[in-house]
């Protein structure tokens, strides 16, 4: 965006100020989106050495997090002591795939910028443990506990609690310059098994993605849920070639069913979940899923749906949202979320969410810029939308044997 001079100050603020040794217990898998991602992207576009150094800083920081019998890591963690546990609501002591699931970029890039295997041989076990599991009818359960490697509740979502792990499978095979052969397979099974189990059309053919416990569905997709419109889209291209036009097919209709969830209600603002059953189509039913928070996941499907296919309606889409944004959100401090988007005025929580700044905004920048401003070929974004570069493989083999 050419904002050099807020980037020094930032620079300047980061190399005085920021210090990670604190006694402080935190997530590991907000720490490793919001501020490993944010470090790694900064030294990647900047290639200032305090943003590698600090990155690298905090990866260490966070590598405590794996002492578990499995190698599962704990879901908070006390910076100073390294003492790790789970959150106590999750289901009898379980990790959650979400976050345990959603490091691999980052580490990725950790062990290639420090040298150290640790980072990559973290993350790549993550992936075994899983392996070796059964899923029930090809799922991956929300919930795994560290102790035993066994699922926790048969819960699965491509929503909270599950989202952003596959989503990192198919952008680990993606940043991975299509090396990563494992990634890829796990990404287009688990997709499969999501739209035999979990993909569903309403009456009036809205696709959605329902919750799925026990093997019952809940009809309720949530705003989280949006962003697979978009994952589908960017690992349409790469699937079998008998599959590519289906998967583009399912990101737009994915697309219209949330752009539906916001332009259902007064404020043209999306529920934070909406539900298909008791006939209601896309509306939220419960007062305390009406709420908006900022979350990015409509407008990133609608900047991914617009590079692959340049319809100009998902430009129309984001201008709507950028105007509710300015009318019902924009206040004088920033922009806050809102209590209620069915009521027609806005009742404000007083919150703006760091993901405002790092995605919403990030990504209706991307919709209204060029395709060759931060290309899909040269760079994947973490969950956080932090840009991370591909890591192309070496082709000086390839081109000696070429010769
Ligand atoms: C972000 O922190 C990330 O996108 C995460 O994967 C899911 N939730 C929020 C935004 O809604």
């Amino acid at each position: 965006m050419e904002m050099y001079e807020d980037f020094d100050a930032a620079t300047d603020w980061v190399e005085k100020n920021l210090d990670f040794n604190v006694n402080a217990e935190v997530s590991v898998f907000e720490v490793n989106i919001r501020f490993v991602g944010g470090l790694l992207s900064a030294y990647y576009l900047s290639g200032k050495e305090v943003y590698r150094k600090k990155a690298v800083e905090l990866g260490e920081k966070l590598l405590p997090a794996f002492k578990t019998p499995t190698g599962i890591p704990w879901a908070l963690l006390n910076l100073k002591s390294g003492i790790g546990r789970n959150w106590p609501w999750a289901s009898g002591g379980s990790s959650i795939l979400a976050e345990y699931g959603t490091l691999h970029l980052e580490f990725m890039h950790l062990s290639k910028l420090s040298g150290n295997p640790e980072f990559a041989q973290k993350v790549m076990n993550i992936r075994k443990v899983l392996n070796r599991l059964d899923k029930p009818q090809g799922l991956y359960p929300n919930y795994l506990n560290p102790n035993s490697g066994q699922w926790g509740q048969h819960h699965v979502s491509v929503g909270g609690l599950g989202d952003s792990f596959y989503e990192y499978l198919l952008k680990a095979w993606l940043m991975s310059d299509k090396t990563d052969e494992e990634g890829k397979k796990m990404y287009y099974d688990a997709l499969q098994a999501i739209e035999s189990n979990l993909m569903r059309k309403s009456s009036s053919g809205l696709t959605y993605i329902a919750e799925w416990k026990g093997g019952l569905l809940e009809h309720k997709m949530g705003h989280l849920t949006c962003f697979a419109g978009g994952m589908i889209a960017l690992g349409a291209d790469g699937a079998p070639s008998d599959k590519t036009g289906h998967q583009m097919e399912q990101a737009a209709e994915i697309a219209r069913t949330c752009h539906e969830s916001y332009a259902r209600t007064a404020l043209k603002l999306g529920p934070e979940a909406f539900r298909f059953d008791g006939g209601v189509e896309a509306i939220a039913t419960r007062q305390n899923e009406k709420y908006f928070i900022l979350r990015p996941e409509v407008i990133e499907t609608y900047m991914y749906m617009w590079r692959f296919t340049h319809d100009p309606k998902y430009r129309e889409w984001g201008w709507e949202a950028v105007q509710a944004l300015e009318q019902h959100c924009r206040v004088e401090g920033g922009y806050s979320g809102v209590r209620d988007v069915y009521a027609s005025t806005p009742n404000h929580d007083d919150v703006q969410q760091s993901f405002y700044l790092a995605e919403t905004l990030k990504y209706l920048y991307l919709l209204f810029s060029d395709d060759d401003h931060l290309p899909f070929d040269h760079w994947v974004f973490n969950t956080e939308a932090h840009p991370l570069p591909v890591i192309k493989r070496d082709l000086t083999d390839i081109s000696n044997k070429v010769e």
